[in-house]
Formats: structure tokens, C-alpha cells, sequence
């Protein structure tokens, strides 16, 4: 079954929000912000509700800037991430159970401790262009393959 999931990355002032995760899939690592869609939600509404639940911010909009798909060698299941930014929004990025956030800005964002395929896709978004990706990992450390397409509309 493909897992479907949300990532939100927040841009203000030649910044990017990141959250250091703390527990669950990807602990260890700093990340944007989202997770699962509960059911029957649709990804627009599982990407604010990620995006307060972890950094304690309101998205006034969201535009979807990609999707990416990642299998692992020892898992059948793939994962389908939805990539959204955010530029604009109410509130303050607060600490939560699940994620320390902090501002980046783009020449400082810390690739070493992120998952392997976004130094590969971040240039992308950086440079505000809708992409596909495909990525093949090993394991969680150790990504064996990466397909990066722009795209003029993402689905
Ligand atoms: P729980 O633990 O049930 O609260 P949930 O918050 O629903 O989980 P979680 O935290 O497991 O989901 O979500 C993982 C997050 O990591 C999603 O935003 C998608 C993102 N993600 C998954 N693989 C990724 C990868 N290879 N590169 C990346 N983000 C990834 O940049």
C-alpha cells in the first residue's frame, strides 16, 4: 500500500523554517513539516494541520510545489510525499513534542543532518521551480538512485 504524506517548507525573509524531529520516522534529522493524512482528509488540510501541530504556525496559503516518491529496498510500500510552501502566514514557530524548528537561511540549511535526498531536491525549491522526484534507498541512510524532473504543473 502507498503511504501518502505532507511536507510543508515555510519561506520569510530569505529564510526557510526547518524543525529538528525529535521522535518517529526521520528522528534526528531537520525536515519541513508534515506526516500522514488522517481519513478522510484531503492534503491541503493535512498540510496546515501538520504544519500548526509541529511548528505552531498558520498557513494562510499553500501551493504545491512537488511530488516526490520513495521506495526503499526492503519495503514494498511506497511513499508518496506532497511537497507545499508557504510564504505566507500568522503566528510564531514554537517548540512541540515532535519538532524543534529554527530559521535557515538558504546557503546555511544543514544538508548533513537531513534525509540524503534533499540536497538533491532543495535547489529545486530554492529556485521556486514544481518538480517530480523519484528516489530509491537502501536504507534510511544510504539513497542508491534519484530521478529530479521540472515540472510546469504539479498534479
Ligand atoms: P506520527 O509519528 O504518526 O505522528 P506523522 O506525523 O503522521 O507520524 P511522520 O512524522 O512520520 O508522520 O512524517 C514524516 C515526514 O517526513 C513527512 O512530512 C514526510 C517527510 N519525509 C519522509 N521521507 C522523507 C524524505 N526522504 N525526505 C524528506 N522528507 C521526508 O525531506
Amino acid at each position: 500500500m502507498k503511504k501518502i504524506m505532507t511536507l510543508c517548507l515555510v519561506r520569510a525573509n530569505s529564510q526557510i523554517l526547518l524543525g529538528f524531529k525529535k521522535r518517529g520516522f526521520g528522528a534526528g534529522r531537520w525536515n519541513g513539516f508534515g506526516g500522514k493524512l488522517k481519513p478522510g482528509e484531503d492534503l491541503l488540510t493535512a498540510c496546515r494541520r501538520e504544519l500548526l501541530e509541529e511548528s505552531g504556525l498558520t498557513a494562510i496559503e499553500c501551493e504545491k510545489k512537488a511530488i516526490m516518491h520513495f521506495r526503499f529496498m526492503d519495503d514494498t510500500d511506497e511513499i508518496e510525499v506532497h511537497l507545499f510552501e508557504v510564504k505566507e502566514f500568522t503566528g510564531e514557530p514554537v517548540e512541540t513534542e515532535e519538532m524543534r524548528p529554527q530559521w535557515f537561511y538558504k546557503n546555511e540549511i544543514p544538508f548533513d543532518k537531513m534525509w540524503p535526498d534533499d540536497r538533491f531536491w532543495f535547489p529545486y525549491f530554492l529556485e521556486g521551480k514544481n518538480f517530480e522526484g523519484q528516489f530509491f534507498f537502501r536504507d534510511q541512510n544510504k539513497l542508491v538512485d534519484c530521478k529530479i524532473t521540472e515540472v510546469a504543473n504539479v498534479l
